[in-house]
């Protein structure tokens, strides 16, 4: 690819629809956007960050309710060469703060709400520039960019240059700033159109209903991107509620979710064959989905639930096929360009249908951890292979099935959860000698987390107190749902907390 052509506002841009006034977005509260809106409030959006006279690398970091006017500001971003840095809503203060001191974003942009907060936090570690942006397309940062002109050329990017940083933690510690380049995704992009078939404008066109928060891999890349390269129009919703979305099935044709968002629309009685009849793709991921409700799915619908597999450091790695089989409990093949490969202790790659830990390659995989040369080199083999942390298999057919991960994460309701965080804000309250925080299954959350907690000698601790002061300290998802007190944690010969033992009594 030449280097001129390498940005990926470019790539999107260039397979917009030839008449720009058709509609590109439909909003749940009744809007319409053109393809030439985005296009005009892309580059006015552009233009105004280019008017701040950023230093070159610029982070712009958004924590900021789902809108259309969000979703340009990120297109925006892209145009005019900066990196994004998208931040769940759901994070507190002492989350926020981390992300901006360890980012050192010269823009943060954030609600009108939390404003007084948000800047408070990000002068005092040297942002520049602090606007709001509100769901009601109010604040200043469009006041401002109402002034900039919407004629913008797309700024010349590498294909390695950073477009994105997305936080995680990995296997360990603190959260970690992948960082993402233009081509990882552009490559992933242009790869799920062929393998899902997204059906171009000329071929009677798809329609997205776009459910998810946009703050993460799935609902940013796979589902923004998915549409825009194919030039599809998407039905926006604001938050996933599954009655609202049964009233749009029948004027789409893809749908993409979390296990959970299936499980939800399950639970109406207006998920039938007929309000599905006209939809094309129905994909799941970012958490196992049951077999339970792809049978389920199957049944009620007709219509076979395609599970792919992804990270935020790779964007998507494997999916089942389009055409041939969609196999329940696995998460089909590699994608094209994609190296996957399941390894013993000793990294020796096993034989088909052994069980072991995937490492992957391939022009998706990210380009590193934010400012953490080690760590990033901790996480990959000597052959370049990164180290996904999950657990699985592969068959001889090439079908991959995820069994596990021997990273100590959480996944409930798609969104990641790290014991090792939440357990240090257990530790740290007063009266609490030490903390386990293990994952159980749940009906509605496929996972979720349970605190175990053994109180200071004479110290009588409440759970329900434990669990009101992590709220008021972290991410509301995070929250465990339940909080038992102990008096003490199962240890094995090593000192080693048993999780598994927990996780089988607290089931
Ligand atoms: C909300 N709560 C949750 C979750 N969401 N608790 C655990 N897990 C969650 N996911 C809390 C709420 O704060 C609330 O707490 C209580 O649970 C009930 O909330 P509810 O009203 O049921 O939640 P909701 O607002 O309807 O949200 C549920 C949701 C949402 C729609 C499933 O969590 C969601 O949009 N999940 C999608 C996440 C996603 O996009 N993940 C992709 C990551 P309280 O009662 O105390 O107020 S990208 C990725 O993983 C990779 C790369 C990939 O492969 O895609
Ligand atoms: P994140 O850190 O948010 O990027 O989450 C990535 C993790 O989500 C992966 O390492 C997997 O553990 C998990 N994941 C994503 N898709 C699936 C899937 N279809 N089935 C099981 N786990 C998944």
């Amino acid at each position: 690819m030449s280097e001129a052509s390498a940005n990926l506002y470019a790539h999107l841009r260039q397979a917009f629809p030839d008449d720009l006034n058709a509609t590109a977005i439909e909003t749940d509260s009744g809007q319409f956007y053109t393809w030439r809106d985005l296009e005009r409030g892309t580059a006015m959006l552009a233009n105004f960050l280019h008017s701040l006279d950023l230093p070159a690398g610029s982070r712009i970091a958004v924590q900021v309710e789902k809108s259309v006017e969000a979703l340009m500001l990120y297109l925006a971003t892209l145009r005019a060469g900066f990196v994004f840095l998208p931040l769940n809503t759901a994070y507190q203060s002492a989350e926020i703060a981390y992300f901006i001191g360890n980012a050192e974003p010269v823009v943060v942009v954030c609600s009108a709400q939390n404003f007084s907060w948000v800047s408070t936090l990000a002068f005092k570690a040297g942002t520049r520039w602090v606007f709001t942006l509100n769901e009601d397309r109010t604040g200043s940062l469009l006041e401002r960019a109402a002034h900039a002109s919407d004629q913008h050329v797309v700024a010349v990017k590498k294909p390695d240059d950073v477009a994105v940083i997305i936080y995680t933690s990995g296997t360990t510690g603190r959260s970690k700033g992948a960082m993402l380049t233009h081509d990882n995704m552009l490559s992933n992009a242009l790869v799920l159109k062929d393998f899902w078939g997204w059906r171009g404008p000329d071929q009677g066109g798809d329609v997205l209903i776009h459910a998810l928060p946009i703050f993460h891999v799935h609902g940013l890349f796979v589902a923004i991107h998915g549409a825009l390269i194919n030039g599809s129009k998407m039905i926006w919703l604001t938050r996933f509620d599954p009655k609202v979305v049964l009233l749009h099935l029948p004027r789409a044709t893809v749908f993409m979710g979390v296990p959970t968002l299936y499980v939800r629309l399950l639970a109406e009685p207006g998920l039938t064959k007929e309000v599905t009849r006209h939809m094309r793709l129905f994909i799941s991921g970012s958490a196992p989905l049951l077999l339970d409700t792809f049978k389920a799915w199957q049944d009620r619908t007709g219509h076979t639930i395609l599970e792919r597999y992804g990270m935020s450091e790779t964007i998507m790695l494997t999916s089942n096929p389009y055409s041939g089989e969609r196999r329940g409990g696995t998460v089909g093949v590699p994608l094209p360009g994609v190296s996957l490969r399941v390894v013993d202790g000793q990294g020796r790659e096993v034989a088909p249908g052994e069980i072991g830990d995937i490492q992957v390659k391939g022009p998706n995989v990210f380009a590193g951890y934010w400012r953490m040369t080690e760590k990033t080199a901790e996480e990959f083999t000597v052959d370049g292979f990164f180290k996904t942390g999950d657990v699985g298999r592969v068959d001889t057919d090439a079908y991959v099935t995820i069994v596990g991960r021997s990273k100590d994460l959480i996944i409930s309701g798609g969104y990641n959860v790290y014991p090792a965080e939440l357990e240090s804000f257990i530790n740290d309250l007063p009266g609490v000698a030490e903390s386990a925080v293990v994952g159980v299954p749940h009906a509605d959350f496929g996972e979720v987390g349970v605190a175990v907690v053994v109180a200071r000698p004479g110290v009588q601790l409440e759970p329900g107190n434990i669990l009101t002061e992590l709220k008021a300290r972290v991410a509301n998802y995070k929250v465990p749902k339940q909080c038992h007190v102990v008096a003490d944690l199962p240890r094995n010969a090593m000192g080693k907390v048993q999780k598994n033992l927990l996780r089988s009594q607290f089931s």
